[in-house]
């Protein structure tokens, strides 16, 4: 009998050769992984709590993996089998992005792992959109675009029969999981051939970037990885100094004590050579931007108290700003940032205890006091007695604000335009022929199974009353 191999593993091998065919197509992008690898050393040798909070979550382990990159599909069909793909690495879609509120006709889910388990073994996740033809204005060009996605398969013929056969067989072995990471990087490659005349190009591109971007090509090549930077302000300020052109401001929250969710930077989309043959067969050379390098660091993950009082003041702030971010305003932006988030707790004992954060509790080598055994105790007082510690639960999942800024940093700011229409996460299941998780009932989940085991372990029942986060909805 032969055994199947993890889809933990299968999706860190993938991760790993997505890594490498980047790394060799877009050479800024090694560079990046460079600084990070630096900023990130230099960070730890100077912070111990943080290197030692690490290492008692097992994140240090993983500090080097890719923590994730994104595609944008076409067509219904293209995501449907693209969420299968990632099925067979265990990936599920979570959570549903609305974009086009920001002037970018797509909408996205995340697919990723969902047990912390399975995210420690490899935290690899796609932020995947689908372009929503429904919301270009030009009827003409929409059917032109139909017409063109409708012609592309973005599948290997071999990838299709390792999907459906890790569907009917319930896995796959080394060798086909083998074959899968190979076949399956054929999707996400970047190809120097646009499939349409340079006449058409212009047109999408003129319309959209985006929908150039999607329309236009073979597949739905990634346009980033992003690798974890345990100090993205000084990454921030080393990547000018390195030849990196930096997006203008970090995205997500102003830099804290306690990191909360998300804060993104990128560099910006590489202008590429690419050819376009005409209806006559002639070839003529062109360009398209669509590829970059972006950073990430992920704090703790909020409960929907954290979130609401998150977008609050995000809104707040980004309400006084004046038109785009630029060089020109970004320090300005974040002071504003800051100043607006000084309304946020910035310590976990606080987060913790207001149920604004999701945390994982751990047991200490501490005995439970035999006053207290037998009875039902609250994480308070065993965490008061020393029997229990808890460490900030990372966020894994996408901002839409931030999305939405990454993405126009990269389309230019003329990319920009604005939909009156607005989310449709009914449609995007549909497309998907699925639904989406609910992101915060996956790290309640975890938070939960944190507490099960503590109380396991000491022999005592924890009251669930006691579990700020879970009361916060
Ligand atoms: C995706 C942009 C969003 C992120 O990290 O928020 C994203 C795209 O440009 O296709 O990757
Ligand atoms: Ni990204």
């Amino acid at each position: 009998m032969s055994t199947f191999v993890s889809p933990d593993l299968i999706r860190a091998q993938f991760s790993r050769a997505m890594s490498d065919m980047y790394r060799a197509e877009v050479p800024l992008y090694g560079n990046l992984i460079d600084l990070v690898g630096q900023v990130n050393a230099d960070t730890l040798s100077a912070d111990d709590a943080l290197a030692q909070q690490l290492t008692r979550t097992g994140e240090i382990d993983r500090l080097d993996a890719e923590r994730h990159g994104a595609i944008r599909v076409g067509t219904a069909d293209e995501l449907a089998t693209i969420r299968r793909l990632f099925g067979v690495m265990g990936m599920v879609a979570v959570g549903y992005y609305d974009l086009s509120s920001a002037g970018v006709p797509v909408h996205s889910t995340a697919f990723r792992a969902t047990h912390e388990d399975s995210l420690r073994v490899s935290p690899f996740r796609v932020f995947t959109s689908l372009l929503r033809l429904e919301l270009i204005g030009d009827v003409s060009l929409r059917a032109v675009a139909a017409e063109t996605l409708a012609k592309r398969d973005i599948f290997t013929p071999r990838v299709r029969e390792l999907i459906a056969l890790h569907e009917s067989a319930g896995g796959l072995t080394q060798a086909e999981a083998d074959e899968f990471v190979q076949n399956a990087l054929e999707t996400f490659r970047w190809h120097h051939t646009a499939t349409v005349s340079p006449e058409l190009y212009k047109q999408l591109h003129d319309e959209n970037r985006l929908l150039a971007d999607v329309v236009a090509f073979k597949g739905p090549h990634i346009n980033h990885l992003t690798p974890r930077t345990l100090d993205i302000d000084a990454a921030q300020v080393a990547m000018p100094l390195a030849g990196i052109a930096a997006k203008a401001v970090i995205e997500g929250p102003p830099p804290r004590s306690c990191p909360i969710l998300l804060r993104q930077t990128s560099f910006k989309a590489l202008e590429e050579a690419v050819n376009f043959t005409a209806a006559d067969g002639t070839v003529y050379a062109g360009s398209h931007t669509a590829r970059f390098g972006e950073i990430e660091q992920r704090g703790v993950a909020l409960t929907p108290k954290g979130r609401a009082l998150y977008d609050r003041l995000l809104n707040a702030a980004r309400a006084t700003q004046k038109g785009p971010t630029t060089d020109a305003n970004a320090q300005a932006y974040m002071a504003n940032l800051s100043a607006h988030f000084a309304a946020f707790p910035d310590d976990h004992a606080t987060l913790r205890a207001q149920g604004i954060g999701y945390y994982r509790y751990f047991t200490t080598d501490v005995a439970v006091p035999t006053a207290l055994k037998g009875d039902t105790v609250t994480l308070d007082v065993l965490i008061d007695a020393g029997c229990v510690a808890f460490e900030p639960l990372v966020y894994e999942d996408f901002l839409p604000v931030s999305a939405a800024g990454i993405f126009q940093s990269n389309l230019g700011e003329n990319g920009q335009s604005d939909y009156a229409t607005s989310a449709n996460q009914a449609g995007f299941q549909a497309a998907l022929g699925h639904t989406v998780l609910d992101e915060l009932a996956l790290y309640a989940e975890t938070q939960r199974r944190s507490v099960d085991a503590c109380a396991a372990a000491l022999g005592v029942t924890i009251a669930s009353e006691n579990i700020a986060a879970e009361a916060a909805a």
